[in-house]
């Protein structure tokens, strides 16, 4: 694992714990040990600290954590993968975002296929239970999680046959963007998805769970357990939440 100086003043990243794609930008951050500032954003609300508030939509007007921004320079940035490889640009995290035009292009080529498809692991198991107000149709939870077990064929019969990483030897952002969505479903955690046909997918998620910060960025999910038969309250769902930031905080991330 390499190490970089903290940027001064700190970035920050809008978000809470529970979103895969700040997960995803937070583990990159972890596993570079760079410190950071989480400012407690909460997807979908209106209030005070919520992404569809116009404050925060003047930010990013889709309205979507996570979102970063930079204190000295005002820059600001949305969409979790457009995030990580900023980083990576600018730190030169060049490990896990490979300089090498191939390299990075398989990357690129990850980044960009894990819309719409392994994605839709959120959308098809994870959001019906944990969103009840978005009042997903059960057809499109249906054709969620079809799209999501074609993805895993593709993951299982193409991108791992012959590499222990999703696109060669090392660990690359398209592992850390994948597990977020992926990881999620595993039986320590919501325990919603039954990955028995997919023997190289399960052997890259043990692999995965020992990448510097994996544990640290898992709290909420841990803490949260199976929600394979009982959807959780809202209280289980907030104690999460706050025993993950306590983690954090104690971690890289100053909490606003
Ligand atoms: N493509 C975006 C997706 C971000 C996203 O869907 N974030 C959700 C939380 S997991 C969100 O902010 N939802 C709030 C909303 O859409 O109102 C990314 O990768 O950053």
């Amino acid at each position: 694992m390499s190490t970089s100086e903290p940027a001064n003043p700190l970035l920050k990243i809008y978000g809470v714990p529970f979103s895969q794609p700040v997960r995803a930008v937070m583990w990159l951050m972890l596993y570079k040990q760079t410190p950071f500032d989480m400012v407690l954003t909460n997807p979908g609300s209106k209030g005070d600290n919520g992404s569809r508030h116009p404050d925060f939509l003047a930010k990013n007007p889709a309205g979507t954590i996570p979102t970063i921004e930079e204190p000295d320079t005002g820059f600001v940035l949305a969409e979790a993968h457009a995030i990580m490889c900023y980083l990576c640009n600018k730190y030169g995290w060049t490990d896990v975002y490979p300089e090498d035009p191939q390299q990075r292009g398989r990357v690129d080529w990850y980044l960009n296929f894990h819309h719409r498809n392994v994605r839709d692991a959120s959308l098809g198991l994870v959001a019906p239970k944990i969103r009840k107000d978005l009042n997903i149709p059960e057809a499109m939870q249906q054709s969620a999680k079809n799209t999501l077990t074609k993805a895993l064929k593709a993951l299982d019969q193409h991108w791992l046959a012959g590499n222990p990483y999703l696109t060669g030897e090392q660990l690359s952002l398209a592992d850390f963007a994948a597990y977020v969505e992926i990881g999620q479903l595993r039986p320590e955690f919501t325990n919603v998805y039954d990955f028995s046909p997919f023997p190289r997918v399960q052997e890259w998620l043990n692999t995965m769970s020992t990448v510097q910060g994996h544990d640290d960025i898992h709290v909420v999910l841990a803490e949260l357990g199976d929600i394979s038969i009982e959807p959780p309250s809202m209280e289980a769902i907030k104690n999460a939440n706050k025993k993950a930031l306590q983690t954090l905080g104690g971690k890289l991330a100053n909490m606003t």
